[in-house]
């Protein structure tokens, strides 16, 4: 069987990895895990895209190297992978050299082959923004970032010969050569290729944009990200073993998967990247698009204070927790919504229920009943529910055509027919040989998907199969999913303890909060909560540090400002709060003071003016100070 590559997008190095980038990630992460647990040879990739505008403002705002930004903005990205039990071959940057002459190489072969023509470019320009915008992007013809005037501009640029290359696409994309998944996507592609598409520009001017890859026939140039982004899939194949001493497979001999978010599906995966592929004499690759993760039902974005930062999610609950939740939550391809309250509901219930306590009472029972060691020979293959061999199938199945949530269902309504057999057969009070042909069925079902269950969970499935004791039976791989396996399996010494999953204590939650008083007013001091709140309620509010830019007074109101603050350094990282705090303060006085904001506050209206958070102060109306922070700090930090 051919090798398998699977990549995930690189990431902009400049993000602050959340739940969308993790899903894609662990998505990627269990397919890689499941090939290698059924023997297929597996180079599993991601990385961080690192040129671009983006970057370069935001190393120049704080006065250091673009290169020295992304080394260190980098580390949240790899840190999180490594915690989340992500198994990547390898870790690609694009400043890596190797990546960057494998880009020029390409660059150059193309201009050999007339791929790469010189050109002219036509475009609305935003001076402010230094950036290029197309007419599709402008907001009522103004800039989309800034709401200033564009001006339009012709320039010399280079083009990938991109056009004539289209039908040759659409047919490809029909024949199932270029495989993009959910069909729904592949419409959608097939869809967008019957509006014309302009040559692409691969240049950027180098006078505007610095921070890019030269290009090797116009050092006044520089690579345009995406195609220098795209480039990593094959270049990274390249240069792997110097990386991590991993050798992978060539590009051709090799099936290769792209997951990816629906965002960057149309144009940059399914038609620059294909038609590049073509042009260097590449084979194509199978596409996956997932959908998108909201948060309680809302856009996660940094003005809203709503994105969701894994590692607390995995700190309070368990990277395995978080693995499944995503996973089994939704199916593969549609959006998502991402809530605590669920992934309580799913951890408390499938989890700890189903399958914690599916181990425990086998390993319990074992103990007390047999001295601790599973005696397999009563196994019962014959058994009425020999169903399980159809779901262990279908569950595989499921995996390797992207349907996880549907793989994890029918694991876990195996788990529950266990469970079910268990309270049927009661081992606890039958015969002697009953309850050793209900152990050693349940038990060897149970370890047969966790098998399966483990590119899912890798932690605790290892936990699990240690606690049943089957740990050198489950080194013969996926020959223990066949019917005579048992006769290998020998006898397991099982070991009981604290509960494989620990159940969230949901009480808090249900406990009615503090509510407005008739008059809408919030009531006077904490809610009432006898012993305290728990870590996991403070963590509910976003506290992040804020700089004013600027403030002045709402007409009618002798107490109420309007702030503008940013939170971040890009556009979508200013919001305006509308605070009471006029009394005390002239707006002037302000002005570029760094404060602390709640910044996951549903908007509200207040006086005609929409307030996306809240300053925090202490005192009366009178007496009150905005609390600001000690020395100089970033605006957007997270305040613990
Ligand atoms: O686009 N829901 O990088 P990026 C689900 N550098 N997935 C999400 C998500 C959400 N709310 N938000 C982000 C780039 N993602 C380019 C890629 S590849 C050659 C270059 C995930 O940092 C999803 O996989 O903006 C999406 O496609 C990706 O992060 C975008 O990451």
């Amino acid at each position: 069987m051919r090798p398998l590559v699977i990549t995930t997008p690189i990431y902009y190095v400049n993000d602050v990895p959340h739940i969308g980038h993790a899903y894609t990630t662990i998505a990627a992460d269990v397919l890689a895990r499941h090939h290698r647990n059924f023997g297929r040879t597996v180079f599993f990739l991601t990385g961080t895209d690192e040129h671009g505008l983006k970057v370069q403002k935001a190393a120049a705002e704080r006065g250091i190297e673009p290169k020295k930004h992304c080394d260190e903005t980098v580390e949240r990205f790899m840190s999180l992978w490594k915690r989340l039990n992500i198994s990547n071959d390898c870790f690609i940057r694009t400043t890596d050299p190797e990546h960057i002459r494998h880009v020029q190489a390409a660059l150059d072969d193309l201009m050999k082959k007339n791929e790469i023509y010189e050109g002219e470019y036509e475009g609305s320009y935003c001076v402010p923004c230094e950036q290029y915008w197309t007419d599709k992007d402008l907001v009522e013809g103004n800039c989309p970032s800034c709401r200033r005037q564009v001006v339009k501009l012709t320039e010399k640029n280079y083009f990938f010969r991109m056009k004539n290359r289209l039908d040759q696409l659409v047919d490809k994309i029909n024949a199932g050569e270029l495989k993009i998944i959910p069909e729904e996507r592949k419409n959608e592609v097939l869809g967008s290729l019957r509006s014309p598409h302009p040559d692409m520009c691969i240049s950027r001017a180098k006078n505007r944009l610095a921070w890019g890859i030269p290009l090797p026939f116009d050092r006044d140039f520089v690579t345009y990200v995406w195609f220098d982004a795209l480039l990593n899939y094959p270049s990274s194949l390249t240069y792997a073993p110097r990386l991590t001493g991993n050798r992978p497979p060539a590009w051709d001999e090799s099936e290769v998967i792209h997951f990816i978010g629906k965002d960057i599906l149309i144009p940059a995966h399914s038609i620059y990247w294909p038609t590049m592929l073509m042009a260097m004499g590449l084979s194509l690759p199978k596409i996956v698009a997932h959908g998108w993760w909201t948060v309680e039902g809302q856009k996660m974005s940094k003005s809203l204070g709503n994105v969701v930062d894994p590692n607390e999610v995995v700190q309070t609950h368990g990277v395995d927790a978080f693995r499944y939740f995503l996973l089994r939550e939704v199916p593969f391809g549609l959006d998502g919504d991402f809530s605590i309250a669920s992934m309580v509901g799913r951890i408390n219930h499938d989890l700890a229920d189903e399958f914690g306590n599916l181990v425990g009472r086998i390993c319990a029972l074992v103990r007390q009943k047999e001295n601790g060691v599973l005696n397999l020979e009563s196994y019962q293959s014959d058994s009425p529910d020999g169903i399980r061999f159809k779901v262990l199938a279908e569950s595989r199945q499921a995996t390797e055509s992207f349907q996880f949530s549907v793989a994890l269902t029918s694991l876990f309504g195996l788990f529950a027919r266990l469970n079910k057999k268990i309270n049927d057969e009661r081992p606890w009070e039958s015969a002697e040989d009953v309850r050793r042909k209900t152990l050693a069925t349940c038990a060897v079902d149970l370890a047969r998907g966790i098998f399966l269950l483990s590119a899912y969970t890798p932690a605790l499935a290892d936990e699990a199969v240690k606690r049943l004791g089957c740990g050198e039976w489950f080194k013969q791989g996926p020959k223990i999913l066949e019917d005579d396996a048992v006769k290998s399996a020998g006898a397991w010494k099982v070991t009981t303890g604290e509960p494989l999953v620990k159940k969230v204590e949901t009480k808090s939650e249900e406990k009615p909060v503090a509510k407005a008083t008739a008059d809408g007013a919030q009531p006077q001091g904490p809610a009432a909560e006898p012993g305290g709140i728990d870590i996991t309620d403070f963590q509910k509010v976003d506290l992040r540090t804020a700089r004013i830019l600027a403030a002045e007074r709402i007409s009618g109101s002798d107490k109420l400002l309007r702030l503008s603050v940013v939170m971040g350094g890009a556009e979508e990282d200013k919001r305006e709060i509308v605070a009471g705090i006029g009394k005390r303060y002239e707006p002037d006085q302000l002005i570029g003071k760094t404060v602390v904001v709640v910044a996951n506050l549903k908007p509200r209206k207040v006086f005609g003016v929409e307030s996306c958070g809240m300053i925090l102060a202490a005192g009366d109306e009178t007496t009150l100070h905005v609390l600001t922070v000690d020395g100089e700090i970033q605006a957007g930090i997270r305040v613990k």
